[in-house]
């Protein structure tokens, strides 16, 4: 039968529409769940000289484009696309690097085709950047912050099974309104309340008040939901958050010397953190130099080097008398992280000490 030469270009184009058509079906199957993946660099990104190198790597070198294609069992879950925001090892890591990511994830939560946030982070800082998400981002859809102990070229690497949990939750109705969620070692734990508590073991994440449940071969099983406020229960917005007030550190051992102390006082800090010993003990000998920083109005903030329990106020220092805050259960990297928040709204110690029992 003769074809016209215009009937066949235009069959032939009709052809490939139809197979283009047929892929794009494929590629993202009807029904699941959106997700975006957030790549900021950490071992999750990392890779290794040799597959013995579990511990000893460069980390932040992997695209998020190669982690989504190394992993094609996610499309078996969710309909996946990546976004590079940074490539760092996450200790190098800014406020002002916080401030992008956090304002980049309430965005992306305001877009009806996104379900879920996966945000692929170093695991040294991963508890701080999940602890601000949940403080500051105002969305009940889950938002889910992974990491890994190993790099992907190890032997037993933990990222990629680390992230398959994190893109199933994030895709999971049943994840959504309980904070930001931390995905690693098979468990979900509460952005709030999970440290990384081993330096080198895929074990390494976990709270003191336990983990919120597991996630096992892509199934969510919760055992508890989170009591303190976060995410759409904040007061905080990081829409409305442009910058952060400098918030330092000042640990307490045996010998201390007021030199840290004496120097943030004068550095500009808005608040200093003490990570005292034992229930956020304080030296005799730098009692005075915390009151003086007070009395140049940096807010002084009692928490503890020791990783477990809570502060508990005018136990150890007379509080009341000292017009200082306590941490409550948050350790000094955490505590830094709520106060400079808090002070983007207030200085007054007692709103102060509201939000450090509230959130
Ligand atoms: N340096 C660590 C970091 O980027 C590597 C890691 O454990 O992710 O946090």
């Amino acid at each position: 039968m003769y074809l016209s030469p215009r009937f066949r270009a235009f069959a032939a184009g009709a052809a490939l529409l139809a197979a283009s058509a047929f892929a794009q079906a494929q590629q993202a199957p009807q029904g699941l769940p959106n997700v975006v993946i957030l790549a900021t660099g950490g071992t999750i990104a990392g890779a290794g000289a040799s597959a013995v190198n579990s511990a000893t790597y460069a980390a932040a070198k992997v695209g998020v484009e190669k982690l989504i294609a190394g992993l094609p069992e996610l499309s078996k879950v969710a309909n996946v696309r990546g976004e590079q925001v940074f490539q760092v090892a996450s200790e190098s890591l800014t406020n002002d690097n916080l401030l992008t990511l956090a304002k980049r994830v309430s965005a992306l939560s305001k877009q009806a085709d996104v379900d879920g946030i996966v945000i692929t982070h170093g695991t040294d800082t991963l508890e701080e950047t999940a602890y601000f998400l949940t403080l500051t981002v105002h969305t009940s859809k889950p938002i889910v912050v992974v990491g890994s102990m190993r790099p992907g070229t190890a032997l037993s690497a933990d990222g990629a099974l680390n992230l398959y949990d994190a893109v199933n939750v994030a895709g999971s109705k049943d994840a959504a309104g309980k904070g930001v969620l931390v995905t690693m070692n098979d468990n979900i734990d509460s952005g709030r309340d999970v440290s990384k508590n081993v330096n080198i073991k895929t074990s390494a994440f976990s709270s003191q008040w336990g983990p919120l449940g597991m996630v096992v071969e892509g199934k969510n099983y919760w055992f508890r939901a989170p009591v303190k406020r976060h995410t759409m229960n904040s007061e905080f917005d990081i829409d409305s958050i442009n910058a952060l007030p400098p918030v330092e550190i000042a640990m307490g051992y045996e010998g201390v010397s007021s030199i840290a102390i004496d120097a943030i006082a004068k550095s500009g800090a808005k608040a200093l953190i003490h990570g005292g010993t034992g229930n956020g003990s304080v030296a005799d000998r730098i009692v005075p130099n915390l009151q003086k920083a007070r009395a140049d109005g940096v807010i002084v903030i009692r928490s503890s080097r020791v990783p477990d329990g809570f502060v508990i106020r005018n136990a150890e220092q007379p509080d009341d008398k000292y017009d200082w805050v306590v941490a409550h259960d948050l350790r000094p990297q955490k505590a830094r992280i709520l106060a400079m928040v808090a002070l983007t709204k207030t200085n007054n110690t007692k709103e102060l000490q509201r939000i450090f029992w509230e959130y």
